[in-house]
């Protein structure tokens, strides 16, 4: 069974061949989304075996999702069939200039908005190293948000590592204090919480990288890393033995093509470095690597790397 488990919504994504209002775009290429299965392919290609759990719909974009991450080495086991209803949809601007494109999402009642516990079913949480959870999942229905609490709570339960990234999606929640409320209990179920500087400020109405890592170490997280774009990330937290905090400079990124998928690439670079027993730093440090990684290519995970390419990267980068 798998030793990471990711879950959520995969989307066929359609971008627009060329910029400007989606009204007037007809061409569109077909990619891959969903920030949970970013993460799973990252994990993947890194070697790790990675389980995303899901529903997908009975239909040639829900057969394209499962072959595609299929193709990455995900373990299937957990996708489901669900005959009643579609796949989600994502159509995105062609960005530009490095501004993040805007996105049009049909996705409401989509088969994974119909997550719910049951499909957590035959998790073999025994074999589980660690689970990573987003917020968009919760945001998709009340039964998708309670099967984030349930995976989360049965992964601490069996001594499984969680990490969470907040993906503030505001016009998927029926309002921002719902969203914030419910974004910080799941927060608080999590051992790494990886939010955006501006989405830790929006969640905990605190300021500064130190006082927002401050309010979820409090709630019992072991290590608060903050994406900073072009800064780089921020740690707070526990890893290490005793409470540290430091900023880790961001790395040259040729040219922004587009943001979407930076969070992703943060994250595994965060989870994979600290599954493989590097230091808080270092897991910061491989964060901003792959996350830079993401952002100069147009799909979300098509610039993730494999192993190899990682090991080229860090080792120009950070030499020992
Ligand atoms: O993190 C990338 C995702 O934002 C993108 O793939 C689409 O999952 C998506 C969403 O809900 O916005």
């Amino acid at each position: 069974a798998p030793k990471i488990l990711t879950f959520g919504e995969a989307m066929a994504m359609f971008v627009a061949d060329n910029p400007g209002d989606l009204s007037a775009i007809e061409n569109f290429h077909r990619r891959l989304a969903g920030a949970d299965n970013n993460v799973a392919i990252g994990l993947s290609r890194l070697g790790f075996h990675v389980g995303w759990l899901s529903r997908v719909g009975n239909d040639s974009f829900g057969r394209f999702i499962k072959a595609a991450l299929t193709a990455e080495g995900i373990d299937a086991r957990y996708i489901h069939a669900d005959a009643q209803h579609p796949t989600g949809l994502l159509f995105k601007e062609r960005a530009q200039n490095g501004a993040d494109p805007r996105v049009e999402y049909f996705r409401r009642g989509s088969a994974a908005s119909h997550l719910t516990i049951d499909d957590a079913q035959d998790v073999d949480f025994q074999t589980l190293n660690h689970l990573h959870a987003t917020g968009i999942t919760p945001a998709l229905s009340e039964s998708a948000c309670q099967l984030s609490h349930h995976l989360m709570e049965q992964a601490r339960a069996h001594g499984a590592t969680i990490s969470f990234d907040p993906n503030l999606r505001p016009s998927l929640w029926p309002s921002e204090s719902v969203m914030r409320s419910t974004l910080n209990e799941l927060a608080g179920r999590a051992d790494w919480v990886l939010p955006g500087l501006s989405e830790g400020q929006l969640l905990t109405g605190q300021k500064t990288p130190h006082d927002i890592a401050g309010y979820y170490l409090d709630q019992g997280a072991s290590a608060v890393i903050i994406k900073l774009g072009p800064e780089g990330s921020y740690y707070r937290g526990n890893l290490d033995g005793q409470e540290e905090s430091f900023t880790v400079a961001g790395c040259h990124v040729v040219e922004v093509v587009d943001t979407v998928g930076a969070g992703d690439g943060f994250a595994v670079g965060v989870i994979s470095a600290l599954l493989d027993g590097r230091t808080a730093r270092q897991a910061a440090q491989r964060g901003n690597l792959i996350g830079a990684q993401a952002i100069q290519v147009v799909g979300d995970m098509e610039g993730l790397p494999n192993r190899e390419r990682l090991q080229a990267l860090e080792a120009e980068l950070y030499p020992a």
